[in-house]
């Protein structure tokens, strides 16, 4: 039996990580597009595909460089390319547009031509966001939804949604789209406000810290857990066509509702430790994301399967179990 090769853009992050993972378990070769100082610093940069070092071919090549796109592709045929690679924190987007807008949609854009160019066959994920509604024009959000996009990182996913959708229809080529809301999880970055809450959190719990500072709690986002949303990425390139899909919970949680459970997970009362630090709050604020995936759930036979609740409760421990190791603090389960 042909045994599927598939190339992922952006392996080293979070999704990248998981969406690995998966492709493994279903018999996938797995290739990675990695940056070359990824190469010279594993430990650090490639901490999330570490275990699975053994199991993936990995590329050194950079958004920023069309040839080195290119060269991967011109010497592996791939199935499947799923390009999750960007510069993906929106309130970076505000400090240095100029890059974040370069390397998401002038990169979207090398791998798609290198695709057209070299293997017109091989069938492309583009990693689209609810951050696309931005300001939202209806609650929930359908695939029929208007983008408003509030940042310059709304805006580059806003430009690589329609790059992705122009090369299906000029070119024939299977190119769907995730719009996927926020997933998270004990991969997530640090900056990502899920992340930053679980880890203050489980620092204040263990001591080494008294407060915890944050911008807009009450920005309110549809958080899922990305193990689930890498199924639907995958899910899309099986289809008869290429398509657009919403990918959400269909839940939407304050972010003060996320800090309440996370604290209160470890027994804590968020109100004593989170403190309100204007320097946090974004210049145009995306208030209220609602997805709704009744697509995915009818097309994909996809759904999620944790809960919210679950999903804080897993970050906050993976957190304290990290720190407790570090510190060589032994905290029999159950005790925070
Ligand atoms: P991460 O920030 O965890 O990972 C981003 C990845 O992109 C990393 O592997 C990073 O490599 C790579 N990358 C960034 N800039 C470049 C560059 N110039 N050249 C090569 N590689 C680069 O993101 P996630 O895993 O959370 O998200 C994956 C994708 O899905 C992103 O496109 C994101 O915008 C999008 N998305 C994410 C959602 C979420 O909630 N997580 C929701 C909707 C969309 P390195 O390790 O070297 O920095
Ligand atoms: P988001 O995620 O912008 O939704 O983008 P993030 O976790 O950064 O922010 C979510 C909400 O929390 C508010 N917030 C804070 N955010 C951060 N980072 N730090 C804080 O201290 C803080 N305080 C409050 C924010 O204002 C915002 O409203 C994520 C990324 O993964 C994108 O790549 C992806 O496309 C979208 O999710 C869907």
């Amino acid at each position: 039996m042909h045994k599927k090769k598939a190339l992922i853009t952006g392996i080293t992050g979070q999704d990248g990580s998981h969406l690995t993972e998966y492709l493994i378990s279903l018999g996938y070769e797995v290739h990675g597009i990695v940056r070359r100082v990824a190469l010279e610093q594993p430990g650090q940069r490639l901490s999330r595909i570490l275990h699975l070092r053994e199991h993936v071919h990995l590329h050194a090549a950079s958004l920023e460089s069309y040839p080195s796109i290119f060269q991967i592709l011109s010497r592996n045929e791939f199935d499947e390319c799923y390009h999750l690679a960007a510069q993906s924190f929106v309130a970076e987007s505000f400090s240095d547009g100029f890059s974040t807008m370069a390397t998401n949609v002038n990169g979207t854009h090398y791998v798609l031509e290198a695709i057209r160019s070299l293997q017109p066959k091989c069938r492309f994920y583009f990693a689209g966001s609810s951050e696309m509604f931005g300001k939202v024009r209806q609650v929930p959000q359908t695939e029929d939804t208007p983008f408003h996009p509030r940042s310059p990182y709304g805006i580059s996913k806003v430009a690589g949604f329609h790059l992705a959708m122009n090369y299906r229809e000029a070119f024939g080529m299977f190119c769907a789209n995730g719009i996927l809301f926020n997933h998270e999880g004990p991969r997530r970055g640090f900056e990502f406000v899920t992340r930053k809450i679980t880890l203050g959190a489980a620092r204040i719990k263990l001591g080494l810290d008294h407060k915890l500072r944050l911008g807009n709690l009450e920005a309110k986002r549809d958080w899922g857990h990305a193990a689930d949303f890498v199924r639907a990425m995958h899910a899309m390139l099986q289809q008869p066509e290429a398509g657009d899909y919403v990918v959400a919970t269909g839940e939407t949680h304050t972010v003060r509702e996320f800090c309440e459970l996370a604290f209160g997970d470890l027994g804590l009362d968020y109100r004593e430790y989170v403190e309100v630090d204007p320097t946090f709050y974004r210049p145009a604020e995306v208030d209220l994301l609602l997805g709704d995936a009744s697509k995915a759930k009818a097309q994909l036979n996809w759904s999620p399967t944790r809960s919210f609740k679950d999903l804080v409760s897993e970050m906050v421990q993976s957190d304290v179990a990290h720190l407790s190791k570090g510190l060589g603090v032994d905290l029999p389960t159950g005790a925070v």
